[in-house]
């Protein structure tokens, strides 16, 4: 049976990544083979990608350029670690995935839609997330939250752009779950830790049935 396939979005500092690796460790404990990855990366080209990307080296190329960098990246995340491991039966969990580029590229950076569209058949094609969750938590919030946990460091090339430029990046995150209710969950994020992990739970559970999963009972998304 192919594996499950997972995705996280949402703003800065709204907590995909310590979500990504507590719902893993979860799964992990019900006897699941769980991969996790994130993009830009997840594969030795494409992390060399992303560091072309998140150093802002491509950014005087241009939005189209960046979206190009971003799609080729993924088709080499895609090749050689998504599809392997979800034909392998193994659930895949990936921070940021196309949600990322229709957003940050699409609705902020006025990308035209037709090449999103176009790059996406490309590189994804029919391998679309089972279920995406996607982190709500209010721009101000998020930033400081992603330079408590950076300290001293520089911020990165998307982190250092405006606080509007963050809200409308929410802004566009929430209208995005709107559209696509058969797959987007959104997430309360500016809870607790154990309340959003409550909520992350709740939709995997009644969405794809990990416990039922595990003992190799075929399941219906
Ligand atoms: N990008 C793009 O433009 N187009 C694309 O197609 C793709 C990406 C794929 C990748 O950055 C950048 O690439 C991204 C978009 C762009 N923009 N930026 N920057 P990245 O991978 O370096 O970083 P990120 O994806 O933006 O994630 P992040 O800023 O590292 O944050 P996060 O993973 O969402 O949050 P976190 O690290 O899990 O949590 C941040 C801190 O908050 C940490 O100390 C936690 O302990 C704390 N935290 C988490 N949850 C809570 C709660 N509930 N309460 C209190 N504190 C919390």
């Amino acid at each position: 049976m192919p594996g499950r396939f997972i995705t996280f979005e949402g703003g800065e500092g709204s907590g995909k990544s310590t979500h990504v690796s507590l719902l893993a460790d979860r799964l992990r404990s019900l006897g699941i083979d769980v991969v996790v990855t994130r993009e830009p990366g997840g594969s030795p080209g494409a992390e060399i990608i992303r560091h072309i990307l998140l150093s802002g080296a491509a950014k005087p190329l241009g939005p189209e350029t960046e979206t190009i960098l971003f799609a080729a990246a993924r088709d080499d995340h895609v090749r050689n670690t998504i599809a392997p491991a979800l034909a392998d039966g193994k659930w895949v969990i990936c921070d940021r995935f196309v949600d990322s580029t229709r957003v940050y590229q699409g609705a902020l950076g006025k990308v035209d839609p037709r090449l999103i569209r176009g790059l996406e058949r490309v590189t994804v094609g029919e391998l679309m997330p089972d279920l995406t969750l996607v982190m709500d938590v209010p721009a101000d919030a998020g930033l400081a939250r992603a330079s408590r946990r950076r300290g001293g460091a520089k911020a990165d090339r998307f982190e250092s752009e405006t606080l509007e430029f963050h809200e409308h990046l929410r802004k566009a995150f929430a209208t995005l779950a709107k559209l696509d209710p058969e797959r987007c969950v959104l997430i309360d994020a500016s809870k607790p830790k154990p309340a959003v992990v409550d909520a992350i739970w709740k939709a995997v559970t009644q969405r794809l049935a990990p416990t039922q999963a595990r003992a190799g009972v075929a399941v219906t998304p």
